[in-house]
């Protein structure tokens, strides 16, 4: 019984593909750029993307965009039980590899936000490496709460088929 509604589910989330938006940069592939909707008085916001890497190592080492004041980068780290966020001045992309800015880990912080990102909006965030050089993105703002793209709003449909469980 479990084990079919797992199947349920994961056939949900893939019937909703994710945000079909990569960008490449020589060997470098960003795929779905994401940020979250933030409230209207926040003063910063965070943005999410993965690197894939099929060229040489090479290095992130600044993000810009006109949205907010800077855009740096920032990892999580436990601190005791605590977790924290913590600027780093560059991110490894190692050759072959593929490096997540993920909700929980690195990430793009937007510090000093001109206004709210509002969902369904986009904004342009450039991206410079080391070697490959410098690529200008679309993130695409989802809502508060989303954890990923794709993933962030079930359509109601699939709560109805649910409820038959
Ligand atoms: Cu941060």
């Amino acid at each position: 019984m479990l084990r079919k509604l797992l199947m349920a589910t994961t056939l949900c989330l893939a019937a909703f593909p994710a945000l079909a938006l990569d960008y490449n940069l020589g060997g470098i592939k960003i795929q779905s750029p994401w940020s979250r909707a933030t409230a209207a008085s926040a003063p910063s916001g965070i943005a999410y993307l993965t690197i894939v890497n099929n060229g040489a190592s090479d290095r992130l080492v600044k993000t810009s965009t006109d949205v907010s004041r800077t855009a740096e980068l920032h990892t999580h780290l436990m601190d005791g039980q605590v977790m924290r966020m913590r600027h780093v001045p560059e991110i490894e992309v190692a050759g072959g590899a593929e490096t997540k800015l993920a909700p929980g880990g690195l990430h793009v912080m937007l510090i000093g936000l001109k206004g709210p990102l509002k969902e369904g909006a986009s904004f342009p965030l450039t991206l410079t490496f080391e070697r490959a050089g410098t690529v200008t993105v679309e993130v695409q703002v989802l809502g508060i709460a989303a954890k990923a793209p794709g993933a962030a709003s079930p359509a109601p449909t699939m709560d109805v088929k649910h409820k038959g469980h």
